[in-house]
């Protein structure tokens, strides 16, 4: 790759003999060739910059030194027909890159970075100090055969120049032309690499450093359990510092652990990134949970059971007044729900867990003290969001900080035929303990009891 910079500063890139950058020039990977803006001026004074036209604070640089210096780095005739006879080239090259740093850019991102490592060989770099290059300048060379113009930013701040901006941008575009960077694997993994996350953390020894351990993990050497630590350290640190990546990722690169991780922490995809909230029912959700009770309900019963019946048992227990009464009983009874952030109207799941049960599966199975998980409801619109996940696993915390017993373990009862709700439970540590009749309008359902964690 060939860059030329031009700058009045000239000196300012010494920093690229050093390091990376040095050792890949040194390997011929790179080619910096770094030029003073004022060899292209004609004038005693050697002048770069002018006063505004219309006034203002500051200099602008001249056109026509831009023009003169730009013209012969982007456009150097006879040394661009010597290379393509030595290279032995048949395809044209590629078009040239003017690369011009200014804040008022687009915005520079490792998806562009790798754009331009792939797809360039030939690098120009316009650094502008003062108040900035006449604007004709980059209009004039966008509107020129032969020649790509890119003015580009590193962020939301402002620089005296564009010399810093120049090294940023040749070393990350130098460090992914092949064979710069001697482990390629080292590039796979980074921030703002293909995954749109941010690195997790990253330690070595000593093993206890002014109090602060290693966490345990990274010291057995389960790597399954190694990766999805590392994955939800990326996921909660993207989240909490630029929650923006995550809005804009692609919902794709996320599995279902991904997706229930951060739906538990407040941000789903329904389909769109929205934010959640995830907390303990009060008595102003209760039109809202009997109308979703009554919706899913039906959708939860075995094809055998007849509308009418289904209806009838909806009536009788998820009416306003039902929900009131359990809602009212918080010593038994704990709801939680899920909604868009302040949009508490439109439920999208809940869960009911009956923290003091006494019923027939948890004398049987729960041996001793259990929760009773009675509901835990999603609305097929969220199905595959990681919504359902999170509110089991909230509820569980929930109830379990409720009845300060941290391990109490979890009964429920789910209809033998739903293979659904089945694997749901499986997949949340739910195992198959028994068996149970359960009663809807007079008609016996064959359920499967399941419990989670052990009976004590
Ligand atoms: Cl590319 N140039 C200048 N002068 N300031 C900046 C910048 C560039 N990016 C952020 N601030």
């Amino acid at each position: 790759m060939n860059i030329d910079i031009i700058s009045v500063f000239p000196q300012f890139f010494d920093a690229l003999q050093v390091s990376l950058m040095g050792k890949a020039q040194d390997k011929d990977l790179l080619h910096i060739s770094v030029h003073d803006l004022r060899s292209w001026t004609t004038d005693p004074h050697r002048t770069v910059d002018d006063t505004p036209c219309g006034g203002g604070a500051g200099m602008v640089m001249k056109p026509d030194v831009w023009g003169q210096a730009l013209d012969e780095c982007l456009f150097p005739r006879a040394k661009s027909e010597d290379r393509g006879l030595v290279e032995g080239r048949d395809e044209a090259p590629a078009v040239p890159l003017l690369a011009i740093p200014t804040p008022s850019g687009t915005p520079l991102t490792q998806r562009l970075v790798e754009r331009i490592a792939r797809e360039r060989d030939h690098l120009v770099i316009a650094c502008g100090r003062y108040e900035g290059i006449d604007s004709r300048v980059s209009r004039h060379y966008e509107a020129r055969e032969g020649v790509d113009v890119l003015e580009f930013s590193l962020g939301d701040y402002v620089l005296n120049g564009g010399e810093v901006a120049a090294c940023a941008l040749i070393e990350a575009v130098g460090r992914l032309v092949p064979e710069v960077v001697g482990n390629p694997m080292s590039l796979v993994e980074e921030s703002h690499g293909a995954g749109g996350l941010l690195e997790y953390d990253s330690y070595t020894r000593p093993v206890t450093w002014r109090g602060l351990d290693v966490p345990e993990v990274l010291l057995g050497g389960n790597h399954a359990l190694i990766a999805r630590k590392r994955r939800e350290e990326s996921l909660e640190k993207t989240l909490a510092r630029r929650p923006d990546l995550l809005k804009t990722c692609d919902p794709k690169t996320l599995d279902k652990h991904d997706r229930q991780f951060l739906a538990l922490r407040g941000l789903a995809w329904i389909p769109e990134a929205t934010e959640i909230e995830l907390r303990v029912a009060n008595q102003a959700d209760c039109g809202q949970l009997s109308a979703l009770a009554r919706r899913l309900f039906p959708l939860a019963c075995p094809p055998e059971l007849s509308k009418d019946v289904i209806a009838d048992f909806c009536e009788k227990n998820f009416n306003d007044e039902f929900m009131a009464a359990l809602l009212a009983d918080s010593e038994n009874y704990q709801f939680c729900v899920v909604h868009p952030q302040g949009a508490p109207q439109k439920l999208l799941a809940y869960t009911l867990i009956e923290l003091r049960p006494n019923n027939v599966e948890v004398r049987e199975y729960g041996e001793g003290a259990a929760l009773y998980m009675s509901k835990c409801y999603a609305d097929p619109s969220v199905q595959g969001s990681g919504i359902a996940g999170a509110i089991l696993q909230y509820a569980i915390e929930q109830a379990r900080v409720a009845v300060a017993d941290e391990d109490r373990s979890v009964i429920l009862g789910t209809n033998e035929g739903n293979r659904r709700a089945k694997a749901f439970y499986k997949a949340h540590g739910f195992k198959v303990v028994g068996r149970r009749i359960f009663d809807v309008g007079g008609v016996a359902n064959r359920d499967v009891v399941m419990r989670l964690g052990s009976a004590r």
